[in-house]
């Protein structure tokens, strides 16, 4: 089941489902080596969405700036490997939206609890805006916002249930975007919370 949100943005719902047996158990191993944080802005706001990484550069931010570093700031060691699991979802993921050669060097991963949002914006760190970004939903669904090229635009609404991934390439790569506050539920793998494991080509 393929949906096209536009004409470079593409939901394949539940084809993560077959390869969680194998995302969960690497994704407690990166958790352990980095935990979840909560960042905090350049503008001085803590972020409510708690995040890590893992791949050979992560995404991180203070007061200085939003930057993408090999090395986790919080112990000062290189962010845990990408699980060739995590490599293998993305990129197939990647092809069967049309992108081809996926070459992703970062996964952030996003943790909501219940009222968790993140708010309108465009994803502007990163050299490359030629590759795609995948994202991959996991545990409690969220209400998706897709937005325009203008912060102002009106944004559609996508819901994301546990296994969808979601491919933005060409056009729709720097749309605005965000997640409504995640509502209170409860999934059977992993509880009262929603995981987001999104992969980028950084350089
Ligand atoms: C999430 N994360 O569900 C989303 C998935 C982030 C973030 O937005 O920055 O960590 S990635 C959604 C996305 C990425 C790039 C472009 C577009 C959407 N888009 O053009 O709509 O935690
Ligand atoms: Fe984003």
């Amino acid at each position: 089941r393929q949906e096209q949100l536009a004409s470079g943005a593409f939901v394949l719902r539940a084809f993560a489902l077959p390869c969680v047996p194998q995302l969960l158990p690497a994704l407690a191993l990166i958790v352990h080596a980095s935990p979840f944080r909560h960042l905090v802005t350049p503008g001085g706001f803590r972020m409510s969405v708690a995040m890590t990484c893992c791949g050979a550069l992560g995404w991180t931010s203070d007061r200085r700036g939003y930057r993408y570093s090999a090395i986790d700031p919080d112990n000062g060691r290189h962010w845990p490997p990408m699980p060739p699991s995590f490599l293998q979802l993305a990129q197939s993921a990647a092809a069967k939206a049309g992108y081809d050669n996926f070459m992703p060097e970062a996964c952030l991963i996003n943790r909501y609890a219940p009222g968790t949002r993140l708010t309108l914006h465009q994803d502007k760190d990163e050299l490359d805006y030629e590759a795609p970004i995948v994202s991959v939903s996991l545990g409690v669904p969220a209400m998706f916002l897709f937005g325009g090229h203008e912060r102002s635009d009106k944004a559609a609404r996508v819901p994301l249930f546990h296994g969808d991934v979601v491919v933005w390439g060409g056009p729709d790569r720097l749309r605005f975007h965000g997640i409504l506050p995640l509502k209170e539920a409860e999934h059977p793998l992993l509880g009262r919370q929603r995981i987001n494991l999104t992969f980028r080509k950084v350089a």
